[in-house]
């Protein structure tokens, strides 16, 4: 999601990868950047930040044209909030708890075993964003935000798993697919 915000702000970003299956989160070095030693994370000059949604918030107030991905006036920017709250609640960890295991439970990493219930709330998630997409004509309004980042990052997780996206294939599969440049 970062990655991607930073592209549409057209910021370049010093990239370093770090190996998380080798464990190169944990380095005292990284913990200082980052203490819940994930990634992303940021280092703007000695001002550090994680999670990718805020970090994303961050780099549009460094863009010249940023408040049009997150805008300033108070009730925009609520509900771009508002689905980033609920990707990161729902749409992301429900991809993600449906991911590690794939639909015949093969595991693709490590993580708890697929069930029924996984399954099942992942598609009255996908149900949910069906709604605000049809809603639309973004998740957040009538222009593309940050909000249209993050849903387009958990759902790529989805399309690059198994996941059977095909069941929804009318308004959401087609608007989110196919809303990247
Ligand atoms: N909510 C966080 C999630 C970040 C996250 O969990 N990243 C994983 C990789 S996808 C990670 O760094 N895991 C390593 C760890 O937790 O030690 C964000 O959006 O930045």
């Amino acid at each position: 999601m970062v990655m991607m915000t930073s592209k549409l702000l057209g910021i370049d970003l010093d990239m370093r990868l770090l190996d998380v299956v080798k464990g190169e989160q944990f380095t005292p070095e990284y913990l200082q950047i980052n203490p819940q030693h994930t990634v992303p994370a940021l280092d703007d000059n000695g001002f550090k930040i994680s999670e990718s949604r805020a970090i994303a918030a961050y780099l549009t107030t460094l863009a010249p044209d940023g408040d049009k991905l997150y805008p300033n006036d108070p009730k925009k920017k609520a509900l771009v909030d508002q689905i980033m709250y609920f990707d990161l609640d729902k749409v992301y960890k429900r991809v993600l708890d449906r991911f590690v295991f794939d639909v015949n439970a093969t595991p693709m990493v490590a993580g708890a075993p697929y069930t029924k219930v996984k399954g099942d709330l992942l598609d009255s998630t996908f149900r949910t964003l069906e709604l605000y997409i049809a809603r639309g004509p973004w998740f957040a309004g009538d222009a593309m935000t940050i909000a249209d980042v993050a849903i387009l990052t958990s759902v790529s997780l989805a399309e690059v798993s198994t996941y059977r996206l095909y069941q929804f294939p009318n308004k959401y599969r087609r608007k989110v697919l196919g809303m990247w440049p």
